[in-house]
């Protein structure tokens, strides 16, 4: 259940270690095969090594272009060592196996780096390495694969241990690591000829992995190229999985915009209640919880009716008639929903525009995975935040605790939270937001703005005192002063919910405490940026 290692084929652009290593090789009884830089300074060592020009039949051509393109080399690399028929073509042709590949690509990086002549560059493009590196990698059951000469060491120490063979898991690491590295080669010849073509094509090339799901018109902006590329072996139900029914194509934001409602609305259990998400520019302009779809629209597109215009409207349940022939009314860009029923299909079918995307599904708001965002030369990836307030061991910290309904409150306040950018303050009241303060630089005006909101609520109303008075307020991340707290308590909430872990959470317990607050920390941070 081993690979014994009787045959190697060296093929490697940077030859540092590589005498040592053919050496050792050569020591052990392993034949050595080589292409003709490699093949000179092995002989030049004074190692017997046998020119893969001998294997194939035919000389290097084409500057190089042809040397190991070669059934001689690719079967030797690929036949299966228990499969009779396999065996019997290496037989019929004359060709031996190769047990362990060594191989340096051409340095397409560092020819880029060094900033040389795009023909330079694309003669650097290395195509028998990664050829035979996949091919090796394949049959990782019967091949070792080495693409980096810091595994010269420990591949001599595996043979030295297992008496000239290696173990299938010792191989497969291998195997993972060498389709890992040219990825990376691919990936980095893919981002370099992104730079070299026309600039309204280049997003749809510029790949980061996964397969293009749509080119897009523009992005952000007009003057912005885009694309939508799918992750690759996903089946989360979510944007990804979405068919849309109907409606204009979708741009850029909107997929964008249609995500952040999808994954905020799927924090709410559509067994427990019908809840709508309504969002803008990533970030919920009204979030509510109803005994219907049609009651929890109209919530929450009651708490901010003059964003909501022209925003993405996501639901927890299948979209039925009387909901969609309410969120028609007004212009909406895109409705998003697990299902729909034809009739509801139907009423939507009267406004062409307007995209009716069915998801299959809600997203897990627990499942894994993770977000990726580029920097200037970079990617940042890190977990989704996978955390719900169902699974939080709350802390009461006041003197006063929160009644059942401020403590509902509050886990759905929070569970909105979660979905605004930093900073975020949601004031909520009876499963409906009525206040939201998103993305500014300080908490206080956070705070102020999600206050000033809940005043206008009630302007629109024509009620004298303010939606915020006996609602509960939501923070993403802790009050660093009490004077966050305290605007709130100003403005009339009557419960909070935070992280905590401020130096000053005692300053801030104490004011809560003063103001008759109820205050429950999560231990949870929710930043979104
Ligand atoms: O030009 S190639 O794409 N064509 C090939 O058939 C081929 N086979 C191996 N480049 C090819 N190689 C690469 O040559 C290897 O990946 C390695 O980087 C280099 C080693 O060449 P030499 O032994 O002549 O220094």
């Amino acid at each position: 259940d081993q690979v014994r290692v009787a045959r190697a084929l060296l093929s490697v652009s940077d030859k540092a270690g590589l005498v040592d290593f053919a050496r050792a090789l050569s020591a052990r009884g392993v034949a050595l095969v080589s292409t003709g830089g490699t093949h000179k300074a092995l002989t030049e060592a004074g190692l017997p090594v046998t020119e893969v020009s001998e294997l194939t039949g035919f000389p290097e051509m084409m500057d190089g272009r042809v040397k190991t393109l070669h059934p001689a080399v690719h079967g030797g690399l690929l036949a299966i060592r228990d499969n009779p028929e396999h065996q019997a073509a290496l037989a019929a042709h004359g060709i031996a196996a190769i047990d362990l590949l060594v191989v340096d690509l051409y340095p397409f990086e560092a020819t880029i780096a060094a900033g040389r002549s795009y023909d330079d560059c694309v003669e650097n493009i290395d195509i028998g390495g990664p050829a035979m590196i996949r091919a090796a990698a394949k049959n990782h059951a019967d091949v070792a694969v080495v693409t980096d000469v810091a595994d010269y060491a420990p591949v001599l120490d595996a043979l030295a241990q297992g008496n000239g063979t290696l173990t299938r898991p010792f191989c497969r690491a291998l195997a993972q690591k060498a389709y890992a590295r040219t990825a990376a080669y691919d990936a980095a010849i893919a981002n370099w000829m992104s730079g070299h073509v026309e600039a309204a094509s280049t997003a749809p090339f510029r790949s980061f992995g996964g397969a293009l799901a749509q080119g897009l018109r523009y992005g952000e902006n007009p003057h912005q190229a885009a694309a939508f590329y799918r992750a690759p072996g996903i089946a989360r139900a979510g944007i990804a999985t979405a068919r849309q029914v109907q409606g204009k194509e979708l741009s850029y934001n909107n997929l964008n915009d249609t995500d952040a409602a999808y994954e905020c609305v799927a924090e709410f259990d559509p067994a427990r209640a019908a809840a709508v998400a309504i969002i803008k520019h990533a970030n919920p302009c009204g979030v509510a919880e109803g005994e219907n779809l049609v009651e929890a629209y109209a919530r929450a597109l009651a708490c901010d009716p003059t964003s909501a215009f022209g925003g993405i409207v996501a639901l927890n349940r299948p979209l039925d008639a009387q909901a969609a022939a309410e969120i028609v009314k007004i212009f909406t860009e895109v409705i998003i929903a697990p299902e729909a029923s034809e009739e509801a299909i139907a009423i939507v079918a009267a406004k062409k525009n307007l995209r009716l995307l069915l998801a299959g599904g809600l997203p897990d708001p627990r499942a894994a995975g993770d977000t990726v965002r580029t920097l200037a030369g970079g990617l940042l990836v890190q977990g989704r935040d996978a955390r719900v307030i169902d699974d939080m061991a709350l802390t009461v910290v006041t003197k006063r605790a929160p009644s059942e309904a401020e403590l509902s409150d509050l886990h759905f306040a929070y569970r909105v939270a979660k979905h605004v950018k930093s900073n975020a303050i949601v004031y909520a009241k009876d499963g409906a937001t009525v206040g939201i303060g998103a993305g500014q630089m300080s908490r206080v005006d956070s705070s102020r703005i999600a206050a000033w909101k809940a005043a206008e609520g009630a302007q629109r109303l024509g009620r004298a005192e303010s939606l915020a008075v006996g609602a509960v307020v939501a923070s993403d991340a802790f009050f660093p002063f009490a004077d966050g707290l305290m605007a709130a308590a100003e403005a009339g909430a009557t419960a909070v919910i935070q992280p905590g872990g401020s130096m000053r959470d005692d300053d801030v317990i104490r004011a809560a405490d003063e103001a008759g607050l109820a205050m429950v920390f999560t231990g949870v941070r929710h930043f979104r940026h």
